[in-house]
C-alpha cells in the first residue's frame, strides 16, 4: 500500500527541479503474465526460466513469483537450485513473445500518463508529470495501478520523486503492489540509512573500496569528502557523491534507441573443449547479428563474456573504428576475445553482445542468416535488449 510521506515543497535541492519523477517497475514480471495465463497458478511458487530437468537442469531462473521468493529463489539463480529449494514449485520455460506484447500494451498505458516518458527495461519506465501538485502526482500514480490492474490484472510498484536516482530507489522499497513517495525535502531521510550499494553504479568492487574507506551507508557517502572520493575513483568519484546527495540531473528522455543487442547459452555439461566453444562462438554470433540486423542497426563494439564452472565470469570488448553489419566480423572478434579463455578452466557460459548501436540507412543491415543456436551440447539461449537510460 502506499506509503504517503509528507509533502512539501520547500527546501528545492540543486538538481531537483525538473517536476515530479516517477518509475514504475511491474512486480515479478513474467511469472505475474504467466499466473494470469494460468489463473489456477495464483498464491503458488511459479518459477520461470530454463526447465530444471528434475534437478539435473543447468541454465538459470529468469524470475519466479513472490511466493517462490519465500523459499529464497530469485532471478539469475541455477536452475538446478531453485529445483532444490522447492521441487514443487511449477516451472514454466520463458515466452519473450507474450512478455513482450504485454510490455508493449503496459508501455502504452504509461506514456498516455506522461510529460515524457523513458522506458528503461521491458518492465520498467520512468514518466516525468506536467504537475507542480504533488498530490496530483500521488493521484497520477494510483491511476496507473488501477489501468494496469484493470486491464491487464497485474501489479506494479512504483517510486515518486524529485529526480531518477529517488524515484528508482524509492520503487525498490515497496514490493509487490507499492507507491513510496519521497518529497524534495525528504530525500536525505530516505536516502541515509540505505546501504552506499543501492545507488546504480556501485556494486561489489567499489562496495568494498568504499567499505575499506569506512563507508557503509549513503550518510557515510554524503557526508565524505568528495575531494576524497575523487582521489580514489575521478570523476566517478564526485557523481557518486552527488547522488548520495540525492543530486541527479539526468533527464527523462524520450528514448526507444536499444542500446545493446546481445545472446549466451549454457553448456549441457561445463566444457573445455574448443571445438564446441569456437562452433558454439558461430552459432551465438550468427544469432547475435540476425536479431542486429532484424532490429536495424549497425555495431561498433563486439563483447564476449565467459563464466567458468566455477561461476567465475569475464567480459572482454573489442571496438571497430566504423559502423559496420558483418557477420564475419563480430565472428572473427568474438573468438579473437574468447581465445583468452580456452584452455584455462572449464566453461560454463558464453555470451556475445553488441554495443555501440547505429540505425543502418535503409532501416536494415542487411541479409538474414542462419541461427545454428539449437545444437547439440546447448541447452538454453537467451536474449538480451538493453534500452538506454
Ligand atoms: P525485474 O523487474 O528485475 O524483476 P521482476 O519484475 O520479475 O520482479 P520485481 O517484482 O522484483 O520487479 O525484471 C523484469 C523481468 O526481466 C523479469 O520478470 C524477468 C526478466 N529478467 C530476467 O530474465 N533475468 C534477470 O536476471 C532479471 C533480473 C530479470
Ligand atoms: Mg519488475
Ligand atoms: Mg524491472
Amino acid at each position: 500500500m502506499a506509503k504517503r510521506c509528507a509533502i512539501s515543497r520547500r527546501n528545492k535541492t540543486p538538481g531537483m527541479d525538473q517536476g515530479t519523477i516517477l518509475l514504475v517497475d511491474m512486480d515479478g514480471f513474467f511469472s505475474s503474465i504467466e499466473v494470469v495465463r494460468h489463473p489456477e497458478l495464483a498464491g503458488l511458487p511459479v518459477v520461470v526460466g530454463a526447465d530444471p530437468k528434475g534437478g539435473a537442469g543447468r541454465g538459470v531462473v529468469s524470475t519466479c513469483s513472490y511466493e517462490a521468493r519465500e523459499y529464497g529463489i530469485h532471478s539469475g539463480m541455477p536452475i538446478s537450485r531453485a529445483y532444490r529449494l522447492c521441487p514443487d514449485a511449477r516451472f514454466l520455460p520463458v515466452d519473450m513473445a507474450l512478455y513482450q506484447a504485454v510490455s508493449g500494451r503496459i508501455m502504452k498505458i504509461l506514456a498516455s500518463y506522461a510529460d515524457t516518458f523513458q522506458r528503461v527495461s521491458i518492465d520498467e519506465a520512468f514518466i516525468r508529470v506536467k504537475t507542480d501538485d504533488p498530490e496530483d502526482a500521488i493521484e497520477t500514480a494510483q491511476d496507473i495501478k488501477k489501468e494496469i490492474l484493470a486491464k491487464e490484472r497485474l501489479t506494479c510498484s512504483i517510486g515518486m520523486g524529485p529526480n531518477k536516482l529517488v524515484a528508482k530507489i524509492a520503487s525498490d522499497v515497496r514490493k509487490p503492489d507499492g507507491l513510496t513517495v519521497v518529497a524534495p525535502d525528504e530525500v536525505y531521510e530516505f536516502l541515509d540509512p540505505m546501504p552506499a550499494k543501492k545507488i546504480p553504479g556501485i556494486g561489489k568492487k567499489t562496495g568494498q573500496v568504499l567499505k575499506s574507506m569506512g563507508i557503509e551507508t549513503i550518510r557515510d557517502l554524503r557526508e565524505c569528502d568528495a575531494r576524497k572520493l575523487v582521489l580514489r575513483f575521478g570523476k566517478w568519484g564526485y557523481r557518486m557523491h552527488d547522488l548520495a546527495c540525492g543530486i541527479d540531473r539526468s533527464e527523462v528522455k524520450e528514448d526507444h534507441t536499444v542500446k545493446s543487442i546481445g545472446r549466451e547459452l549454457t553448456f549441457e555439461e561445463d566444457t573445455s573443449d574448443p571445438g564446441l566453444i569456437y562452433d558454439s562462438i558461430d552459432a551465438l554470433a550468427d544469432a547475435t547479428h540476425r536479431a542486429l540486423s532484424n532490429a536495424g542497426y549497425l555495431f561498433r563494439t563486439v563483447s564476449v563474456k565467459v563464466r567458468f564452472e566455477d561461476f567465475d565470469t569475464r567480459t572482454r570488448s573489442r571496438s571497430i573504428g566504423f559502423p559496420s553489419s558483418d557477420p564475419e566480423l563480430v565472428k572473427n572478434i568474438s573468438k579473437n576475445l574468447i581465445s583468452e579463455f580456452t584452455g584455462v578452466a572449464k566453461i560454463r557460459l558464453i555470451g556475445i553482445r553488441l554495443s555501440n548501436l547505429r540505425m543502418a540507412d535503409n532501416g536494415s543491415s542487411g541479409a538474414t542468416h542462419r541461427c545454428h543456436a539449437s545444437r547439440a551440447g546447448i541447452t538454453r539461449q537467451t536474449s538480451i535488449y538493453e534500452f538506454i537510460l
